[in-house]
């Protein structure tokens, strides 16, 4: 197994904390005077963030992971058909987005080494920590597959593989997609595109419009992991920024708008209040019943999928989804 470096700010082994600490100052800062306050939802993932939602993931309400996680069972041969070459020989890079715990990409993996694929995993992550666990699982789990982790940003990675010769095929599953604004959705989209060639291959996992109470049960649960979730995040500003929050004056508030597709999660003042930052020198009021805005999650429609793509300079090769068709893995191709 191999590693890689890409030359990206915040992303070498010994400055991440200091780093991630500097770029959460600025942008709270930024996010916190703003008229309509906003964190983005990149900071939920501290270590407790992460830990929230691995529980997330296994509650009754949150169904896309289960979801995807069957489809990708049940269309593996296909999907993994779509993402190779056609000659069984020849060598390619299957690249991964923000890997996480490899659970749903395991699937994948398996079915390629039980058919005699040629390649090499590469797991893309700006955490060192994550792609170092994930590597020894795999290791240990799957000890003929190839490992090369790549430590940088999504874009930068693919950028940086593009020069080695050979087919590229990227997975973005998990409806991270979902995270971004429509405008920031589509830069990113393009950025992918532009170091990809015609036989390279896109798998995007997205989370399908549906009945909207389902959706916003699945942001608003009934046992409180996701409250804790997005206050977490009021935690980590006490912890990483020497706040005094008192988040007892805080709730979780989440809704869904069918109109636009996203869910849209805050964290709720309940009383006026002025929270001092001590490691920004600053301090910052909020009314009462004024809201910090922390999560989009955008529910999408195959059509709206499509356009997407072709706005980006992709075609939809395959769509896959499940029987009830709350989730979608979708093949794009340059
Ligand atoms: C990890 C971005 C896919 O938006 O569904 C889960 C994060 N937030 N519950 C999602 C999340 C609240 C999740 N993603």
């Amino acid at each position: 197994m191999t590693s890689l470096l890409a030359t990206v700010p915040a992303a070498s082994d010994s400055a991440a904390p200091a780093a991630a600490t500097s770029s959460l100052a600025n942008h709270v800062r930024e996010g916190l005077r703003k008229p309509f306050k906003t964190l983005s939802s990149m900071y939920f993932y501290d270590d407790e963030g992460s830990r929230l939602f691995q529980a997330i993931m296994a509650l009754p309400e949150y169904y896309p992971t289960r979801t995807e996680f069957g489809l990708l069972t049940t269309h593996r041969a296909a999907i993994c058909a779509a993402l190779r070459p056609t000659s069984t020989d020849e060598h390619f890079y299957l690249m991964e987005l923000g890997a996480g715990d490899g659970l749903k990409t395991k699937i994948l993996l398996r079915h390629l080494l039980d058919t005699g694929a040629k390649f090499t995993y590469v797991p893309v992550d700006i955490s060192t920590a994550a792609l170092d666990g994930l590597a020894a699982a795999l290791q240990a789990e799957l000890p003929d597959l190839a490992v090369e982790t790549v430590v940088a940003d999504y874009a930068d990675a693919l950028t940086l593989m593009a020069s080695r010769p050979g087919r590229k095929a990227v997975l973005f599953l998990g409806s991270n997609i979902g995270n971004f604004l429509p405008a920031d959705r589509h830069t990113f989209l393009r950025r992918l595109r532009q170091p990809l060639t015609s036989d390279d291959r896109l798998l995007v996992g997205f989370d399908l419009q549906k009945d909207p109470r389902q959706i916003r049960a699945a942001y608003d649960d009934a046992q409180g992991v996701t409250a804790a979730f997005n206050l977490n995040l009021l935690h980590r500003l006490n912890r990483e920024l020497q706040a005094d929050i008192d988040v007892a004056n805080w709730q979780h508030y989440t809704d869904y708008d069918p109109l636009t597709g996203a869910v849209r999660s805050f964290l709720v003042s309940t009383k006026a209040q002025t929270v001092h930052f001590a490691a920004l020198q600053e301090s910052v009021s909020f009314a009462a019943w004024e809201m910090i805005h922390t999560e989009n999650s955008y529910k999408f429609t195959k059509p709206l999928i499509e356009t997407l793509a072709a706005e980006a300079g992709f075609r939809m090769q395959e769509f896959f989804t499940d029987e009830r068709a709350f989730f979608s893995d979708v093949v794009l191709a340059p």
